[in-house]
């Protein structure tokens, strides 16, 4: 008999806490629970276990010097040293499941990039005592499969701020196999922002990427907490973009010359400035599909779609990132400097859009990207589609009798609206938590906030290596 757990979303890596700051900078802070489980599991000796980690095991992303990628061998090294040091248990577990003969297959995801460096990937294994054992790593943006019902992916390839290149990760790879100074990798979008935008936020508001999932509905809060953030809005727009500093500040001051923004052509015009009033009118104007917008993209060279919905009654979760903006630019510009009882109605608003009372429900998926990605996996014929990093475990059924999809949740902490706040029938109802939720987080007193919710998907196959019992558990601790 062969028994197969899916964990995925581990997030090991970041400061931990020290004195008065009770979070420093991990999301994950359940290494030993997690230790305990793969110690568990590296004991059986009733079954032949194979453990997969499906994506996203370290976070390089929350280890200093923060970077959303470090591309120079010996400096992803030195991260992923600081991460074992302090987090041996769990290398140690790994090491003791691949002592017992069991088999371990970790795949890569977005926050663990470095993971497929040759440097970085030898001195993995090094540190859990792979070789010779078995052991496999897919770093090459494959899905990984079990026989031919089962698919296993991490999921960030239908999310379009956190895909990976992978043709431009697999250069990399081959010019540093070589020991050829090749540095040159794009991450995605999300890890910039992570990067740029969210580890500075951090570094004051702990709870900003314990909140999933991420999307533009987190800077909503922030605004509402510091309209100061203003300024960083900007810099989310140009990653979003993708575009870099010089050829977004380039196509600002091109806007300028070429139509009114209400801004003086006769003196230099902060860049700060420029942004707020940028930012004013093209997201309004983005959000009600002007003709303008088509001007600004023509200027800026921005060919690619944009996720324009209409603004309005669009169900929460089902808005794209610049319907959520909407309730931003009212928050950006209603009255910056007035009593944060005047942003509640935008910030209640997004808020919806970003946590619905249904997203802690395993039954139902309200990420549309990923119920239609696996429903396509399903239509090539796989049973079981297994996903990771939305951080939301999941057991939905699909269209196809007998094909359901996965999501096998996060060890990380994650941090939830409080539901009596996404149920209140009324905004007066809603207002007074909401007042609270928001004097929690300004005071970074989220303990009471955090969720921590270890879930597996467990697989038992039959002799013939089919699928025998299939389902989405959490591990009792
Ligand atoms: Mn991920």
């Amino acid at each position: 008999m062969k028994e197969v757990f899916v964990i995925s979303d581990l997030h090991v890596g970041g400061a931990a806490p020290q004195g008065n700051d009770t979070r420093g900078f991990q999301i994950c802070t359940q290494t030993a629970i997690l230790a305990d489980f793969i110690y568990n599991l590296a004991a059986r000796k009733d079954a032949y276990i194979e453990l997969i980690i499906n994506g996203d095991v370290i976070d390089f992303l929350a280890e200093r010097p923060f970077a959303a990628f470090t591309p120079t061998p010996t400096e992803a090294v030195a991260k992923l040293r600081q991460i074992v040091e302090r987090e041996y248990q769990f290398f140690d577990s790994l090491k003791a499941l691949l002592e017992a003969d069991h088999q371990l297959t970790i795949l890569l995801g977005n926050h663990d990039i470095e993971l497929a460096l040759p440097a970085v990937r030898t001195y993995f294994e090094q540190a859990i005592g792979a070789l010779g054992r078995n052991y496999h790593f897919i770093g090459n943006g494959e899905a990984y499969t079990i026989g031919n019902e089962v698919l296993i992916e991490h999921g960030n390839r239908y999310d379009e701020w956190n895909a990976v290149d992978y043709a431009n990760l697999q250069e990399l790879a081959i010019s540093q196999s070589r020991r050829e100074t090749n540095n040159n990798f794009n991450p995605p979008k999300g890890s910039r922002m992570v990067e740029e935008v969210i580890n500075q936020i951090k570094e004051k508001y702990r709870f900003i990427d314990l909140l999933k999932p991420e999307t533009g509905a987190v800077m909503p809060i922030l605004l509402a907490l510091e309209p100061s953030y203003r300024k960083n809005i900007s810099k989310i727009l140009s990653i979003y973009w993708q575009l870099n500093t010089k050829q977004y500040t380039d196509s600002i001051k091109a806007l300028v010359a070429s139509r009114s923004l209400g801004l003086p052509e006769d003196r230099e015009v902060s860049e700060e400035e420029l942004g707020d009033r940028l930012i004013e009118q093209e997201l309004t104007k983005m959000l009600k599909e002007d003709a303008e917008v088509e001007a600004f993209k023509e200027s800026a060279g921005i060919e690619q779609e944009m996720n324009i919905t209409e603004k309005g009654n669009l169900p929460a979760g089902e808005r794209g990132f610049f319907s959520t903006a909407v309730s931003f630019v009212d928050l950006l510009f209603r009255n910056n400097k007035s009593d944060i009882d005047k942003r509640l109605p935008s910030l209640y608003q997004a808020l919806s859009a970003l946590q619905t009372d249904r997203s802690f429900d395993p039954s139902r998926e309200n990420l549309k990207e990923y119920l239609t990605a696996a429903q396509k996996l399903a239509d090539n014929g796989f049973k079981y589609i297994l996903f990771g990093h939305t951080h939301f475990a999941r057991k939905v059924a699909l269209k196809t009798p007998g094909t359901y999809y996965f999501n096998s949740g996060t060890w990380a902490d994650l941090m939830q609206i409080p539901p009596d706040l996404l149920t209140a029938e009324t905004e007066d109802a809603a207002f007074p938590l909401l007042r609270n939720f928001m004097s929690d987080l300004m005071g970074n007193k989220i303990d009471k906030h955090i969720v921590f919710k270890p879930t597996y998907i467990h697989i038992q196959l039959n002799k013939a290596g089919r699928v025998s019992g299939i389902d989405l558990k959490t591990y009792e601790c």
